[in-house]
């Protein structure tokens, strides 16, 4: 098992008491200067709070919030006032339990001149089947239109139960589209067959079409996955957390044509069958392992910008533990050298992370009883509205 230089903060907005420390080798002069570093206090902001199980929101070039709601809407969000502008209810959608429906979206990287909105979401096709599909509507300024399918054929339910859906869309770098996909609870019939769809991250073209240098000559760009809900480029990586069964959480690095094993590894390559596994299957162990389990979800990438002590750090949103959490990153990304942690049980369950321009922070929250609210995160010093 790798062992990892990691500093675990607990923090309730500026109150930031070193809970654990987890390597004893870090010195207590770096313990203070993670400590100081810190001390800058945050600010939160409750932007709205009549929201019902908000999936995605992500900062969009209007400068609205573009969110998702798990039962079919979208919508943007007017991050000074809290406003919320619907933009489409997508009737097709079936959410028929708390982990599915409407899940991620992206916009086009070049907004202005292809207005795309990409979504993934449940339905039952016409043989009354549950699936999941990757849609691309027309935003025409004031609503969607035009949808196109651009990846269907995702199982959302075969036997099993209605759980491990997914799923989290982000293009990268290289303008091809990446989508997680969940196991579907069939975790012995998908993740590991490079023909399902399901328990991958996929990678097509903005049309759908497959990109010629997919490792599989389809839609499959990793495998090996049992329910991951964040995933999000970072400095060229595409970064992603994954939920485990009872131990595991992972985030993982992915990589073309990897397998990130399971349901025969979960987190590092440690017991005698796993290594074995690992050795025979090109398996890609995580840079991050919970035990016991957190339930992360949405993950984002702080590059710069105001909140400096995010700087080179993935924010992720997490579900059972009730917080937040900073995973600072070493300078080539491959590590995850501090952890720092807020807002522990003060909002409930957090679902999602935007980033806006400037790096303000935005946080959604996953309680449902439309209760669920966004959330502003900046420094407290700073409260100008520039964005
Ligand atoms: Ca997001
Ligand atoms: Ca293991």
């Amino acid at each position: 098992m790798k062992r990892y230089s990691v500093l675990i903060t607990v923090s309730v907005i500026a109150l930031l008491a070193c809970k654990k420390q987890i390597n004893t080798s870090t010195t207590e002069d770096e313990i203070a200067t993670h400590r100081k570093h810190d001390e800058k206090e945050l600010q939160t902001r409750v932007i709205v709070n009549n929201l019902n199980f908000p999936w995605e929101i992500l900062w969009g070039p209007d400068n609205y919030i573009w969110m998702t709601e798990r039962q079919g809407r979208v919508s943007r969000v007017n991050p000074r006032t809290g406003q919320v502008i619907p933009v489409a209810t997508i009737a097709e959608v079936a959410s028929t339990t708390n982990f599915n429906g409407l899940l991620g979206m992206v916009l086009h990287p070049n907004f202005r001149y292809s207005p795309f909105v990409y979504v993934v979401y449940n339905y039952f096709n016409a043989s009354g089947a549950y699936m999941e599909k990757i849609v691309r509507f027309r935003y025409d300024g004031t609503t969607l239109v035009s949808p196109m399918t651009i990846v269907d054929g995702i199982v959302g339910k075969i036997g099993g139960d209605f759980i491990h859906n997914g799923s989290r869309l982000v293009i990268g770098p290289d303008k091809k589209l990446y989508a997680t996909t969940g196991d579907a609870d069939r975790r012995f019939e998908f993740p590991q067959n490079p023909n399902s769809l399901n328990g991958k991250i996929l990678r097509v073209n903005l049309d759908g079409s497959i990109p010629a240098d997919n490792p599989f000559r389809n839609a499959v760009w990793a495998i090996g996955q049992r329910n991951p809900q964040g995933l999000v480029f970072g400095d060229g990586k595409l970064y992603s957390s994954m939920h485990g069964e009872t131990t595991n959480d992972e985030i993982n690095i992915i990589e073309r044509g990897r397998n990130y094993g399971w349901p025969f590894v979960e987190g590092f390559c440690d017991l005698p069958a796993e290594r074995a596994f690992c050795r025979a299957h090109n398996v890609e162990e995580p840079i991050f392992a919970w035990t016991p389990t957190i339930a992360p979800s949405g993950l984002d990438f702080y590059e710069h910008g105001k909140l400096g002590q995010f700087e080179n750090s993935l924010l992720l949103a997490v579900l059972k533990d009730k917080k937040f959490i900073q995973l600072k990153l070493n300078g080539n990304g491959t590590r995850i050298k501090e952890v720092h942690e807020f807002f522990t049980n003060q909002f409930g369950r957090l679902r999602d992370v935007a980033i806006s321009p400037s790096g303000k922070v935005y946080l959604c929250t996953d309680n449902g009883n439309n209760t669920d609210m966004i959330i502003e995160v900046t420094e407290k010093e700073h409260d100008e509205m520039e964005d």
